[in-house]
């Protein structure tokens, strides 16, 4: 299914997803897993959560808080840090001068993992003990997933201006897409004209996503007020009409 992001107002979201409309507020999106974690828990459902946050984002005292939350409450989340070695142009070294980020969960009380990102059956593994144990009531856990980011961060980014090539290739080296095909390969379960096909197939999804979101007009600017609270303030009506008038001057 294709989902189109850029006109989407969080009412047209889709519940069938079991996915957040995505924020841009880094980091706070693993308090909004651990608060859908709590929510679950308290309803007696078994859902589990899931939160993604990258080595940047553990800069941000909201991971720490979420962490806080996650193990003082037993919240069946899995919380999971994607150290791809760089937040823009801000190296992994200067996010923290801990040895590594699971080493963080013992301070909060929860367990942590650290695995090899690129290896995609560890990472299905220690993923898949992590939501067992919070299936089973047994709360958090803290994953660290090993990588690194071989593109530009957007478009708009120039990797060139503050890293080394050589590190890039020798983390070309180690990735996880070529790692498991050639694993599937050796084993005869999967054979180079089923690569191809795939391969089409995912081009042709991407395209599809991308003509949708092109063609989807953008949301109106104002409409996050829609969605915070069920009536809007006489101050927050201002603050609507201030935005308005700021934009529409704007042109
Ligand atoms: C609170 C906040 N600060 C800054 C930004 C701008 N910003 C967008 S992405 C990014 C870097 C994120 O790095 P990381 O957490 O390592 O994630 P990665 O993109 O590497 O997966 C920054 C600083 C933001 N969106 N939110
Ligand atoms: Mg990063």
């Amino acid at each position: 299914m294709t989902y189109s992001f850029r006109g989407m107002t969080p009412a047209d979201w889709p519940a069938e997803s079991h996915c957040l409309p995505y924020q841009i507020v880094i980091g706070t999106q693993m308090l909004h897993a651990v608060g859908l974690a709590m929510a679950a828990k308290i309803a007696g459902e078994p859902a589990v959560a899931v939160g993604v946050c990258g080595d940047g984002a553990t800069s941000e005292g909201d991971v720490s808080e979420a962490l806080n939350f996650a193990g003082v409450f037993q919240a069946p989340v899995v919380l999971v840090v994607q150290n791809n070695g760089w937040a823009i142009s801000v190296p992994r070294k200067k996010q923290s001068a801990a040895q590594n980020f699971a080493s963080r969960g013992a301070g909060f009380g929860v367990p942590a993992e650290l695995v090899d990102g690129n290896d995609i059956l560890a990472v299905y593994e220690v993923m898949n003990r992590a939501v067992e144990r919070a299936r089973a009531g047994q709360g958090p856990t803290l994953i660290e997933t090993l990588t690194y980011r071989i593109g530009a961060h957007t478009t708009a980014d120039d990797p060139t201006r503050y890293r080394d090539a050589a590190e890039i290739e020798e983390w070309q080296r180690k990735d996880p897409v070529a790692r498991f095909q050639k694993f599937l390969l050796q084993r005869d379960l999967l054979s180079e004209a089923e690569i191809e096909k795939m391969l089409a197939g995912i081009e042709e999804e991407i395209n599809q996503a991308v003509e949708v979101a092109e063609s989807t007009p953008n949301m109106a600017p104002d409409s996050f007020f829609d969605y915070m609270s069920a009536d809007l303030t006489p101050r927050l009506q201002e603050q609507r009409a201030d935005l308005l008038r700021h934009v529409n001057q704007k042109g």
